[in-house]
């Protein structure tokens, strides 16, 4: 038995976090086989009533949730990973909806209109915008490029795998961005960095190029899109 059940669909994108947050805490999770099914249920069929992945199970309890946010703050709470003071838990709580948002952001709300070459141009600055948010953020409290994390605690937390997950992957999957990001936000990029190459972070990594394909983001005519405009069809 595992320690955890992830509903999430084949893809790195939304559900990556909550992976990440699992293997940095060294928890194992398996990948239930029935997302769409799951998902489609009625509500009053569902382990707990949600829209969208990812929903995540604790299996010793049985306790179900939703909202990728709520997820990472659950995991927070219970594996130790969340700051003590209320300012500081909130403030997670915040990086966690702001990377939810740029991953929105950068799917078009998950597919609901695909990039063009000018599209793509036209939301560049506020993709700067969002990496010197993190940037900002970081600076705020003393994070460096070689040592230090996004809120100035001694330890990775939420918030800092979460930043790891968002600008790793996407660095990893889009070059432009990488690159973006390493002008824009180099202290963020240098964290995303160490992080994703702590022996947990790297193996999930590697795992998930394996089983997702080196170049998947997020699934779909939407993945298929920002390949397309982002790398050029690379
Ligand atoms: N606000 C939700 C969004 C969930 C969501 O949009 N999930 C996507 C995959 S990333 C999905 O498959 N949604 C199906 C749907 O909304 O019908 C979260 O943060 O977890």
């Amino acid at each position: 038995m595992s320690d955890y059940t992830l509903c999430y669909w084949p893809v790195p994108f939304r559900g990556q976090f909550i992976r990440a947050i699992l293997a940095h805490a060294g928890k194992s999770w398996t990948e239930t086989d029935t997302v769409a099914d799951l998902t489609c249920a009625q509500p009053d069929q569902q382990p707990i009533p949600f829209m969208g992945p990812p929903m995540l199970i604790e299996d010793a309890t049985g306790f179900a949730i939703a909202e990728m946010p709520a997820i990472a703050f659950y995991l927070g709470e219970t594996l130790g990973l969340l700051p003590e003071s209320p300012e500081d838990r909130a403030l997670t709580l915040k990086m966690v909806c702001d990377a939810n948002d740029v991953i929105d952001e950068i799917t078009l709300q998950g597919g609901r209109e695909m990039w063009t070459e000018g599209t793509w141009k036209e939301f560049l600055p506020r993709l700067a915008r969002w990496m010197r948010i993190w940037e900002i953020t970081g600076e705020r409290h003393g994070l460096e490029e070689k040592s230090g994390f996004l809120f100035g605690h001694k330890k990775a937390g939420i918030a800092d795998i979460v930043t790891a997950t968002l600008w790793s992957i996407l660095g990893d999957k889009f070059p432009s961005i990488g690159k973006q990001l390493g002008t824009e936000a180099p202290r963020t990029a240098a964290l995303a960095h160490r992080l994703w190459k702590t022996p947990a972070l790297a193996k999930l990594a590697e795992l998930s190029d394996k089983k997702y394909g080196q170049d998947t983001y997020a699934g779909g005519q939407i993945g298929a899109s920002l390949n397309e405009v982002v790398n050029g069809g690379n």
